[in-house]
């Protein structure tokens, strides 16, 4: 195509945006084309965003568990898992865990984000019970924990549904479920990287069934590896299209591949203008998914901070004792406090806003910083 012909072609696009129209798998592919203008995308995702989610930035106060990292799966990407053998390899004990549980309640947060690995030894019970003994001690904070390749193996670990699964693990104490373990749903790049575990018709099946029994979820996309563009928007297209059925996606975080101490370890990472594409083309896509995360810890904090300027609206947490990231090389900081998460986003020109993990306002005692209330879930105009 010549420029003109870019122009035109983006020019239609355009038009379909503001007119509240449907970007097709063809469209989003021309998006990610290096010819059509970075700029121009990530202006009319900014228009997107603004629509939907005005002038706010989101952030949250939030902490990481990983109980154990050790894994029967060998997925090519992960720098974080471990063999049940290896010096590397770690389980936490009961007390470890509601040490952490009440370290994140001295720290204020409202949410304990919990993932790890599949153990060779532990059964459904262990990981049950971590929810369980958190929420017995600490009801007010949130648990978004397990996912979709979890609750597979939780499947498999004790031969009941996916639903039956979900509705014990919520009587637990589960409150929702991150987006983690989608990568990229093509069986042509999954076979690449983690063939192994639950396919992308599952992954789909568990979502719909969370959402189906009242579970909101988040949804992921991992970028940057042996995809190419068709796959990435291929993917997009099928969370688009769950979310048609169940709207129970509230964020969609795409995330950027870290090479460092993997088995893909020889490619280059995805470089900011891949990041700010990515982000821009999610939010053009995913028209009916209310939020897009750029998740500070993987992009670092000034691709975080400008892609509030193009799609994104969110910035996830504080965190703390993130490993999946680090393990794989990257350089962001291990926690920002909550002073510099808001100055990060005043400084993007987005007015913070803390939310929790189902996008309520928190509000807190400004002389107790510990104490906090929700207020009504945020509206957004999806
Ligand atoms: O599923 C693993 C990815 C995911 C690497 O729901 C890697 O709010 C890049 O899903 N390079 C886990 N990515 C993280 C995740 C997540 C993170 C933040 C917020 C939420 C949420 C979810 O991390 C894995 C995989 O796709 N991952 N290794 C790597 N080397």
């Amino acid at each position: 195509m010549n420029q003109t012909q870019i122009q035109d072609r983006f020019k239609s696009i355009r038009d379909k945006v503001e007119q509240g129209g449907r970007l097709s798998l063809d469209d989003g592919i021309f998006l990610y084309d290096p010819e059509v203008s970075l700029h121009a995308v990530g202006e009319l995702a900014n228009w997107k965003r603004e629509q939907i989610n005005g002038n706010v930035g989101y952030y949250n106060i939030n902490t990481h568990l990983n109980p154990t990292n050790v894994c029967v799966y060998r997925c090519r990407f992960c720098a974080f898992r471990s063999d049940l053998r290896d010096p590397k390899g770690y389980a936490m004990s009961d007390e470890q865990i509601i040490a952490r549980g009440q370290e994140a309640h001295d720290n204020g947060c409202t949410e304990m984000h919990i993932v790890g690995g599949l153990h060779h030894k532990l059964g459904y019970d262990w990981y049950r019970g971590i929810l369980e003994k958190l929420h017995a001690a600490f009801p007010k904070i949130h648990l978004k924990g397990w996912t979709a390749v979890e609750i597979d193996w939780f499947e498999f670990l004790t031969k009941k549904s996916i639903k039956e699964v979900l509705g014990d693990l919520r009587e637990a104490g589960l409150g929702s479920m991150p987006g983690g373990g989608a990568e990229i749903f093509h069986p042509e790049v999954r076979d690449q990287i983690c063939e192994h575990k639950a396919n992308a018709t599952k992954w789909i099946e568990i979502h719909q069934a969370a959402h189906e029994i009242g579970l909101k979820t988040n949804c992921t996309m991992l970028y940057g590896h042996v995809e190419q563009a068709y796959h990435r928007v291929d993917h997009l297209l099928r969370l688009r299209e769950l979310q048609d059925k169940t709207g129970g996606f509230q964020t969609f975080i795409p995330l950027a591949f870290h090479p460092e101490n993997t088995k893909l370890s020889h490619l280059k990472k995805p470089s900011a203008l891949m990041d700010l594409r990515t982000v821009a083309v999610s939010r053009l896509m995913l028209d009916n998914v209310p939020h897009i995360k750029a998740y500070w810890i993987m992009l670092g904090i000034g691709t975080a901070q400008t892609a509030l300027a193009y799609g994104a609206d969110d910035i996830d947490g504080t965190v703390r004792h993130e490993l999946i990231y680090h393990d794989a090389g990257a350089t962001t900081p291990e926690c920002l406090s909550v002073e510099q998460i808001q100055q990060l986003i005043v400084e993007a020109g987005r007015e913070p806003v803390e939310r929790d993990t189902v996008y309520r306002k928190v509000h807190r005692d400004p002389d107790q910083f510990t104490q906090w209330s929700v207020g009504e879930e945020v509206l957004v105009n999806v």
